[in-house]
């Protein structure tokens, strides 16, 4: 952030990324320095505690202009979206939710010239004409879902406001996300981290998606970094202004489960392909992010087993804490 005076707002605090990008940019900037707004999934009480907390609904301009005034806002990460799989169950909720809140964002930070602008893509602008292996940058962009397509306007209108206004907005486009703080839901990559939590709780899962299904996944730490690290770059550096390819691990639904069965005795997995298979297929199988590498030095920690081993400790904990 380099305007060191005026406040840090996350809206969508609550969710996946929000439950542990919040902490992490208060430990980088200080608990009263950033505004966690959170609407429909209300956090934990230890994080509503932890620094300012407040509800919002991003798709409301006026009440998302009160809250940049009231705490002088000058930085917002917009993480507030709806998923693939809840996308194409309402896709007009998700068009409304994930472009206006968006629009909203942009325009209050070209109104109160904020330093920054965050704003979180997908894999999802991915589709079926596009290359499936080591998914280049720049690329064919003709996905099958809604969220995809609000992923894809969205990504062009960070890259219009930057190129109109000189806004500072950067984005990832993020792989499925591994983390067991806090639940996605409503996404197609649910089964990554729903079977750890199956696998200790029950000792069995049945999967959405069959067993040969391959995607790019991330473990959440190399998320949380990967963010800070592209929003503490200089300018100068981003050359990318839709949103930048990240990649760190890519595996099979199978080999997950085998994994998991490698570290949890008696785990078994089955395999019933539902809806979001389809959606599955269409997104690529690994991506090639050498533009994120060669520009602001992106390079992922979590290989498969890393990332096996870092969530069962980490739900066991969990569940534990209970
Ligand atoms: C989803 N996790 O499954 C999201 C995502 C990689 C895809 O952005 O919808």
């Amino acid at each position: 952030m380099s305007n060191c005076n005026r406040k840090i707002l996350v809206a969508g605090a609550a969710g996946q990324v929000g439950t542990e990008l919040v902490p992490a940019l208060r430990r980088r900037y200080g608990p009263e320095n950033v505004i966690a707004a959170a609407h429909r999934t209300l956090p934990e009480e230890s994080f509503r505690k932890a620094g300012p907390f407040v509800t919002l609904d991003a798709t409301d301009e006026d009440a998302l202009r009160g809250l940049v005034r009231a705490y002088d806002i000058g930085a917002i990460y917009h993480l507030a979206t709806l998923l693939s799989a809840d996308g194409e169950r309402d896709p007009e909720r998700a068009w409304h939710v994930n472009l206006g809140s968006l629009k909203n964002v942009l325009d209050l930070g070209v109104e109160f010239e904020m330093s920054q602008v965050f704003w979180p893509s997908s894999i999802a602008v991915f589709g079926p004409t596009t290359p499936l292996v080591h998914t280049p940058q720049r690329t064919v962009l003709e996905p099958t879902t809604m969220y995809g397509v609000t992923k894809v306007a969205g990504e062009n209108l960070c890259h219009y406001y930057w190129a109109r206004y000189g806004l500072d907005v950067r984005g990832l486009r993020y792989p499925g996300l591994v983390s067991y703080e806090a639940f996605s839901g409503g996404g197609t990559t649910d089964y990554s981290v729903e079977i750890f939590t199956a696998a200790v709780t029950r000792g069995h899962y049945t999967c959405f998606v069959d067993a040969s299904t391959v995607l790019p996944l991330m473990y959440m730490d190399d998320a949380i970094r990967a963010t800070m690290e592209l929003m503490a770059a200089d300018s100068s550096r981003i050359t990318v202004r839709t949103s930048y390819n990240v990649s760190a691990v890519s595996f099979t639904a199978g080999e997950l489960a085998a994994a998991v069965a490698d570290r949890v005795n008696g785990f078994t997995c089955d395999f019933e392909p539902d809806f979001r298979q389809a959606i599955a297929d269409s997104w690529p199988d690994s991506m090639d992010d050498s533009v994120a590498r060669e520009d602001w030095g992106w390079k992922p920690e979590y290989d498969l087993s890393a990332l096996v081993e870092t969530m069962l400790n980490g739900v066991r904990e969990k569940l534990a804490r209970r």
